[in-house]
Protein backbone atom coordinates (compact mmCIF):
# COMPACT_ATOMS: atom_id res chain seq x y z
CA UNK A 1 0.00 0.00 0.00
CA UNK A 2 1.29 3.47 -0.97
CA UNK A 3 2.08 6.49 1.57
CA UNK A 4 -0.57 8.46 0.84
CA UNK A 5 -3.94 5.96 0.99
CA UNK A 6 -1.94 4.89 4.16
CA UNK A 7 -2.23 8.29 5.55
CA UNK A 8 -5.71 8.83 4.30
CA UNK A 9 -6.75 5.13 5.93
CA UNK A 10 -5.34 6.32 9.24
CA UNK A 11 -7.04 9.82 8.95
CA UNK A 12 -10.48 7.96 8.37
CA UNK A 13 -9.88 6.34 11.74
CA UNK A 14 -9.10 9.60 13.30
CA UNK A 15 -12.33 11.25 11.71
CA UNK A 16 -13.97 7.48 13.44
CA UNK A 17 -12.36 8.02 16.94
CA UNK A 18 -13.28 11.84 17.20
CA UNK A 19 -16.84 11.35 16.32
CA UNK A 20 -17.06 9.48 19.87
CA UNK A 21 -16.96 12.86 20.60
CA UNK A 22 -19.86 14.03 19.56
CA UNK A 23 -22.84 15.96 21.80
CA UNK A 24 -20.22 15.88 24.79
CA UNK A 25 -17.22 18.05 23.86
CA UNK A 26 -19.07 21.29 22.30
CA UNK A 27 -17.84 24.09 21.87
CA UNK A 28 -14.64 22.47 21.22
CA UNK A 29 -13.78 20.64 18.24
CA UNK A 30 -13.88 16.70 17.75
CA UNK A 31 -10.60 15.13 17.66
CA UNK A 32 -8.92 11.49 17.15
CA UNK A 33 -5.68 11.03 17.28
CA UNK A 34 -4.12 7.52 16.05
CA UNK A 35 -0.32 6.46 16.60
CA UNK A 36 1.66 3.79 14.38
CA UNK A 37 4.93 2.48 13.90
CA UNK A 38 5.41 1.20 10.79
CA UNK A 39 2.15 -0.16 9.03
CA UNK A 40 1.09 -0.87 12.61
CA UNK A 41 -1.12 0.92 15.11
CA UNK A 42 0.47 1.21 18.28
CA UNK A 43 -2.56 3.21 20.43
CA UNK A 44 -5.65 5.69 20.03
CA UNK A 45 -7.31 8.15 21.23
CA UNK A 46 -9.92 10.76 21.47
CA UNK A 47 -11.61 14.10 23.20
CA UNK A 48 -13.87 12.48 24.87
CA UNK A 49 -15.74 15.36 26.84
CA UNK A 50 -15.65 19.45 26.91
CA UNK A 51 -12.96 20.02 29.50
CA UNK A 52 -11.20 16.39 29.41
CA UNK A 53 -7.80 15.43 27.93
CA UNK A 54 -7.31 16.06 24.02
CA UNK A 55 -6.79 13.70 21.43
CA UNK A 56 -2.93 13.60 21.54
CA UNK A 57 -2.54 13.14 25.12
CA UNK A 58 -5.35 10.10 25.32
CA UNK A 59 -3.29 8.72 22.57
CA UNK A 60 0.08 9.24 24.13
CA UNK A 61 -1.56 8.08 27.47
CA UNK A 62 -2.55 5.13 25.61
CA UNK A 63 0.81 4.03 24.44
CA UNK A 64 1.90 0.49 25.88
CA UNK A 65 4.61 0.81 28.04
CA UNK A 66 6.98 -1.67 25.90
CA UNK A 67 6.73 0.50 22.88
CA UNK A 68 7.48 4.35 24.60
CA UNK A 69 10.73 3.94 23.70
CA UNK A 70 10.10 3.65 20.02
CA UNK A 71 7.76 6.54 19.62
CA UNK A 72 11.26 8.33 17.91
CA UNK A 73 10.57 5.97 14.86
CA UNK A 74 6.43 6.87 14.96
CA UNK A 75 3.84 8.47 13.49
CA UNK A 76 1.30 10.78 15.26
CA UNK A 77 -1.97 11.26 12.98
CA UNK A 78 -4.70 13.58 14.18
CA UNK A 79 -7.17 15.69 12.45
CA UNK A 80 -6.57 19.06 13.94
CA UNK A 81 -3.12 20.74 14.09
CA UNK A 82 -1.92 20.15 18.16
CA UNK A 83 -2.52 22.79 20.28
CA UNK A 84 -0.10 24.83 21.47
CA UNK A 85 -2.32 27.08 24.64
CA UNK A 86 -2.85 26.36 27.98
CA UNK A 87 -6.62 26.15 28.00
CA UNK A 88 -8.44 23.75 30.45
CA UNK A 89 -5.34 21.32 29.42
CA UNK A 90 -1.76 21.67 28.76
CA UNK A 91 -0.80 22.18 25.32
CA UNK A 92 -0.02 19.71 23.11
CA UNK A 93 2.53 20.09 20.16
CA UNK A 94 5.47 20.49 22.92
CA UNK A 95 4.40 17.09 25.02
CA UNK A 96 4.61 15.48 20.79
CA UNK A 97 7.77 17.60 20.68
CA UNK A 98 9.18 16.44 23.58
CA UNK A 99 8.45 12.80 22.85
CA UNK A 100 10.33 13.22 19.27
CA UNK A 101 7.44 11.38 17.08
CA UNK A 102 9.11 10.74 13.43
CA UNK A 103 6.44 12.35 11.74
CA UNK A 104 3.28 14.09 12.20
CA UNK A 105 0.03 13.97 9.77
CA UNK A 106 -3.07 16.72 10.32
CA UNK A 107 -5.83 17.51 8.57
CA UNK A 108 -7.09 20.76 9.14
CA UNK A 109 -4.83 23.42 10.76
CA UNK A 110 -6.89 24.62 13.86
CA UNK A 111 -8.58 28.32 13.20
CA UNK A 112 -8.38 29.25 16.68
CA UNK A 113 -6.20 32.21 17.20
CA UNK A 114 -4.24 30.76 20.15
CA UNK A 115 -3.25 28.24 18.14
CA UNK A 116 -3.48 28.66 13.93
CA UNK A 117 -0.20 27.97 12.81
CA UNK A 118 1.88 28.17 16.06
CA UNK A 119 1.36 24.23 16.92
CA UNK A 120 2.81 23.18 13.60
CA UNK A 121 5.56 25.61 14.11
CA UNK A 122 6.48 23.95 17.56
CA UNK A 123 6.70 20.18 15.94
CA UNK A 124 8.64 21.33 13.09
CA UNK A 125 11.38 23.22 15.48
CA UNK A 126 11.73 19.83 17.24
CA UNK A 127 12.94 18.38 13.54
CA UNK A 128 9.44 16.37 13.34
CA UNK A 129 8.53 16.02 9.48
CA UNK A 130 4.23 17.68 9.44
CA UNK A 131 2.10 16.31 6.69
CA UNK A 132 -0.63 18.60 6.61
CA UNK A 133 -4.24 19.12 4.59
CA UNK A 134 -4.88 14.63 3.84
CA UNK A 135 -8.88 14.94 3.73
CA UNK A 136 -8.93 18.21 4.54
CA UNK A 137 -12.72 18.78 3.23
CA UNK A 138 -13.71 15.87 5.26
CA UNK A 139 -12.19 17.04 8.19
CA UNK A 140 -13.62 20.64 7.77
CA UNK A 141 -16.99 18.91 7.55
CA UNK A 142 -16.38 16.49 10.72
CA UNK A 143 -15.61 19.56 12.40
CA UNK A 144 -18.41 22.16 11.04
CA UNK A 145 -19.54 23.09 14.25
CA UNK A 146 -16.28 24.28 15.26
CA UNK A 147 -15.16 25.98 12.03
CA UNK A 148 -18.52 28.03 11.77
CA UNK A 149 -18.24 29.53 15.16
CA UNK A 150 -14.45 30.31 14.94
CA UNK A 151 -14.73 31.23 11.34
CA UNK A 152 -18.65 33.58 11.74
CA UNK A 153 -18.58 34.26 15.13
CA UNK A 154 -22.54 31.90 14.85
CA UNK A 155 -23.82 28.94 15.77
CA UNK A 156 -24.21 26.36 12.61
CA UNK A 157 -27.50 26.08 12.06
CA UNK A 158 -29.71 22.81 11.28
CA UNK A 159 -33.38 23.92 9.80
CA UNK A 160 -35.87 21.35 10.40
CA UNK A 161 -39.04 20.17 9.32
CA UNK A 162 -41.14 17.38 8.21
CA UNK A 163 -44.02 17.91 5.60
CA UNK A 164 -47.25 16.01 3.69
CA UNK A 165 -46.78 15.14 -0.10
CA UNK A 166 -48.65 18.29 -0.90
CA UNK A 167 -46.19 20.44 1.02
CA UNK A 168 -47.78 21.48 4.09
CA UNK A 169 -46.20 21.00 7.45
CA UNK A 170 -49.88 21.64 9.58
CA UNK A 171 -53.50 21.69 9.27
CA UNK A 172 -55.79 24.03 10.18
CA UNK A 173 -59.05 23.32 12.11
CA UNK A 174 -62.52 24.56 10.80
CA UNK A 175 -61.94 28.19 12.49
CA UNK A 176 -58.74 28.57 10.32
CA UNK A 177 -56.62 27.78 13.52
CA UNK A 178 -53.31 25.94 13.47
CA UNK A 179 -53.80 22.05 14.85
CA UNK A 180 -50.54 19.58 15.85
CA UNK A 181 -49.92 17.44 13.20
CA UNK A 182 -48.21 14.64 12.92
CA UNK A 183 -46.10 13.57 10.02
CA UNK A 184 -43.05 12.28 10.78
CA UNK A 185 -43.25 8.33 11.56
CA UNK A 186 -41.38 5.71 14.01
CA UNK A 187 -37.80 5.52 12.73
CA UNK A 188 -37.28 9.65 11.59
CA UNK A 189 -38.86 10.78 15.02
CA UNK A 190 -36.20 8.13 16.38
CA UNK A 191 -33.31 9.84 14.23
CA UNK A 192 -34.87 13.57 15.40
CA UNK A 193 -34.05 12.57 18.53
CA UNK A 194 -30.57 11.48 17.84
CA UNK A 195 -29.72 15.10 16.08
CA UNK A 196 -30.77 16.58 19.24
CA UNK A 197 -28.28 14.79 21.35
CA UNK A 198 -25.86 15.69 18.65
CA UNK A 199 -26.56 19.50 18.47
CA UNK A 200 -25.95 22.15 21.83
CA UNK A 201 -29.41 24.29 21.09
CA UNK A 202 -32.80 23.54 19.78
CA UNK A 203 -34.68 26.53 18.46
CA UNK A 204 -38.85 27.08 18.20
CA UNK A 205 -41.24 30.36 17.83
CA UNK A 206 -44.35 31.22 19.55
CA UNK A 207 -46.61 29.80 17.42
CA UNK A 208 -45.09 26.32 17.72
CA UNK A 209 -44.93 26.51 21.26
CA UNK A 210 -48.26 27.37 21.95
CA UNK A 211 -49.62 25.01 19.21
CA UNK A 212 -47.34 21.78 19.29
CA UNK A 213 -46.08 22.39 23.00
CA UNK A 214 -42.67 20.08 22.36
CA UNK A 215 -40.71 18.95 24.99
CA UNK A 216 -37.73 19.35 22.72
CA UNK A 217 -35.45 16.72 24.87
CA UNK A 218 -33.96 13.72 24.16
CA UNK A 219 -36.22 10.88 25.06
CA UNK A 220 -36.14 8.09 22.21
CA UNK A 221 -32.11 7.62 22.68
CA UNK A 222 -29.44 8.27 24.74
CA UNK A 223 -27.48 11.69 24.82
CA UNK A 224 -28.03 14.76 26.79
CA UNK A 225 -30.94 17.66 26.33
CA UNK A 226 -29.80 20.50 24.23
CA UNK A 227 -30.31 23.96 25.52
CA UNK A 228 -34.17 24.93 24.30
CA UNK A 229 -34.66 28.55 22.84
CA UNK A 230 -37.89 30.38 22.19
CA UNK A 231 -38.56 33.55 20.86
CA UNK A 232 -41.14 34.86 22.67
CA UNK A 233 -41.39 39.09 21.97
CA UNK A 234 -44.48 39.25 23.91
CA UNK A 235 -43.93 36.09 26.29
CA UNK A 236 -47.15 34.82 25.48
CA UNK A 237 -46.07 31.17 25.97
CA UNK A 238 -47.29 30.18 29.24
CA UNK A 239 -44.64 29.43 31.96
CA UNK A 240 -46.65 25.91 32.11
CA UNK A 241 -45.56 24.72 29.03
CA UNK A 242 -43.88 22.08 28.61
CA UNK A 243 -40.74 23.78 27.16
CA UNK A 244 -39.88 24.99 30.77
CA UNK A 245 -40.03 21.52 31.97
CA UNK A 246 -36.81 20.71 34.59
CA UNK A 247 -35.47 18.80 32.03
CA UNK A 248 -33.36 21.34 30.58
CA UNK A 249 -32.04 24.48 30.10
CA UNK A 250 -34.49 27.16 28.64
CA UNK A 251 -33.59 30.98 27.00
CA UNK A 252 -36.65 32.68 25.91
CA UNK A 253 -35.64 35.70 23.67
CA UNK A 254 -38.17 38.43 24.47
CA UNK A 255 -38.35 42.45 24.01
CA UNK A 256 -38.75 42.21 27.85
CA UNK A 257 -36.06 42.86 29.70
CA UNK A 258 -33.21 40.21 30.86
CA UNK A 259 -34.16 38.17 33.89
CA UNK A 260 -33.05 34.50 35.25
CA UNK A 261 -35.53 32.05 35.93
CA UNK A 262 -35.84 28.93 37.97
CA UNK A 263 -36.19 26.99 34.16
CA UNK A 264 -33.63 29.29 32.74
CA UNK A 265 -33.16 32.85 31.84
CA UNK A 266 -35.17 35.68 29.85
CA UNK A 267 -32.65 37.38 27.17
CA UNK A 268 -33.83 41.01 26.19
CA UNK A 269 -33.21 41.19 22.22
CA UNK A 270 -34.22 43.54 20.03
CA UNK A 271 -37.77 43.21 17.45
CA UNK A 272 -37.91 45.10 14.10
CA UNK A 273 -41.06 47.14 12.99
CA UNK A 274 -42.60 43.89 11.88
CA UNK A 275 -42.21 42.00 15.14
CA UNK A 276 -39.52 39.93 13.56
CA UNK A 277 -36.65 39.16 15.98
CA UNK A 278 -32.84 40.12 15.59
CA UNK A 279 -31.19 36.74 14.79
CA UNK A 280 -27.51 38.33 14.79
CA UNK A 281 -28.35 39.31 18.23
CA UNK A 282 -29.34 35.64 18.98
CA UNK A 283 -26.20 34.52 17.43
CA UNK A 284 -23.94 36.75 19.28
CA UNK A 285 -25.68 35.54 22.69
CA UNK A 286 -25.16 32.02 21.97
CA UNK A 287 -21.82 32.28 20.99
CA UNK A 288 -20.91 34.01 24.45
CA UNK A 289 -22.60 30.90 25.73
CA UNK A 290 -20.60 28.36 23.94
CA UNK A 291 -23.55 26.83 22.17
CA UNK A 292 -21.96 25.90 18.63
CA UNK A 293 -24.72 24.44 16.80
CA UNK A 294 -28.66 25.11 16.81
CA UNK A 295 -31.61 22.76 15.76
CA UNK A 296 -34.47 25.34 14.07
CA UNK A 297 -37.63 23.04 14.68
CA UNK A 298 -40.11 25.74 13.59
CA UNK A 299 -42.81 27.00 12.95
CA UNK A 300 -43.23 27.62 9.39
CA UNK A 301 -42.70 31.66 9.79
CA UNK A 302 -39.88 31.06 12.21
CA UNK A 303 -37.69 28.61 9.68
CA UNK A 304 -38.66 30.88 6.74
CA UNK A 305 -37.16 33.68 8.68
CA UNK A 306 -33.63 32.11 8.96
CA UNK A 307 -33.69 31.25 5.31
CA UNK A 308 -34.42 34.60 4.25
CA UNK A 309 -31.79 36.29 5.67
CA UNK A 310 -29.59 33.51 4.75
CA UNK A 311 -28.81 32.21 8.37
CA UNK A 312 -28.71 28.55 8.05
CA UNK A 313 -26.26 25.45 6.63
CA UNK A 314 -28.47 22.66 6.47
CA UNK A 315 -31.70 21.69 6.06
CA UNK A 316 -33.72 18.30 6.90
CA UNK A 317 -36.58 17.97 5.32
CA UNK A 318 -38.80 14.73 5.72
CA UNK A 319 -41.85 14.11 3.06
CA UNK A 320 -44.62 11.69 4.42
CA UNK A 321 -45.73 10.66 0.97
CA UNK A 322 -49.03 8.79 2.07
CA UNK A 323 -50.00 11.99 3.45
CA UNK A 324 -51.98 14.14 1.34
CA UNK A 325 -53.20 17.23 3.35
CA UNK A 326 -55.05 19.61 1.04
CA UNK A 327 -54.87 23.33 2.93
CA UNK A 328 -52.76 23.96 5.70
CA UNK A 329 -49.64 26.17 7.11
CA UNK A 330 -47.06 25.66 3.81
CA UNK A 331 -43.80 24.21 4.24
CA UNK A 332 -40.58 26.70 3.78
CA UNK A 333 -39.79 27.89 0.63
CA UNK A 334 -35.68 27.14 0.60
CA UNK A 335 -33.04 29.55 -1.66
CA UNK A 336 -29.92 28.70 -2.42
CA UNK A 337 -29.99 25.02 -2.06
CA UNK A 338 -28.55 22.07 -3.02
CA UNK A 339 -29.55 18.23 -1.79
CA UNK A 340 -26.19 16.46 -0.81
CA UNK A 341 -28.19 13.34 0.82
CA UNK A 342 -31.64 11.39 0.67
CA UNK A 343 -32.58 8.93 3.41
CA UNK A 344 -35.75 7.13 3.15
CA UNK A 345 -37.24 5.53 6.15
CA UNK A 346 -40.73 3.38 5.38
CA UNK A 347 -41.51 5.45 2.69
CA UNK A 348 -40.50 8.69 4.16
CA UNK A 349 -37.97 10.89 2.07
CA UNK A 350 -35.29 12.49 4.33
CA UNK A 351 -33.31 15.16 2.11
CA UNK A 352 -30.45 17.44 3.54
CA UNK A 353 -29.62 20.35 1.93
CA UNK A 354 -26.94 22.34 2.17
CA UNK A 355 -26.96 26.18 1.98
CA UNK A 356 -24.57 27.67 -1.10
CA UNK A 357 -23.72 30.97 -0.73
C1 LIG B 1 -6.10 19.52 19.98
N1 LIG B 1 -6.61 18.31 20.34
O1 LIG B 1 -8.24 17.04 21.14
C2 LIG B 1 -8.65 19.34 20.98
C3 LIG B 1 -8.10 20.60 20.58
O2 LIG B 1 -9.84 24.38 26.80
P1 LIG B 1 -9.05 23.30 26.14
O3 LIG B 1 -7.71 23.11 26.75
O4 LIG B 1 -9.81 21.99 26.02
O5 LIG B 1 -8.75 23.82 24.64
C4 LIG B 1 -9.77 23.92 23.69
C5 LIG B 1 -9.18 24.39 22.38
O6 LIG B 1 -8.13 23.51 21.99
C6 LIG B 1 -10.20 24.34 21.24
O7 LIG B 1 -10.83 25.59 21.05
C7 LIG B 1 -9.31 24.00 20.04
O8 LIG B 1 -8.64 25.14 19.53
C8 LIG B 1 -8.30 23.06 20.65
N2 LIG B 1 -8.84 21.70 20.69
N3 LIG B 1 -6.85 20.63 20.07
O9 LIG B 1 -4.96 19.59 19.56
C9 LIG B 1 -7.84 18.17 20.83
N4 LIG B 1 -9.89 19.23 21.50
ZN1 LIG C 1 -4.36 19.96 22.52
Amino acid sequence: MGKVSFDERMMRRCFFLAEKGLGFVAPNPLVGCVITLGEEIVSEGYHAAFGEAHAERAAIANVPVEMMGKMREATLYVNLEPCAHFGKTPPCAPLIAEMGFKRVVISNRDPYKEVNGRGIEILKAAGIEVTEGVLEEQGRRLNRRFFTMQEKGRPYVILKWAKSADDFIGILDSKGKAKRTRLSNDISKLMAHRMRAYESAILIGTQTAVIDNPLLTVRLCKGQNPVRLLIDKDLIVNETSNIFSNDAKTLVYTEAASEEKEWGERVHVDYDDKGSVSIPQIFEDLAKRGLSSVIVEGGSATLQSFIDQGYWDEARVETASEIVLTRGIQAPVLKNNEVFRQDNFEGHTIEWHRHIE
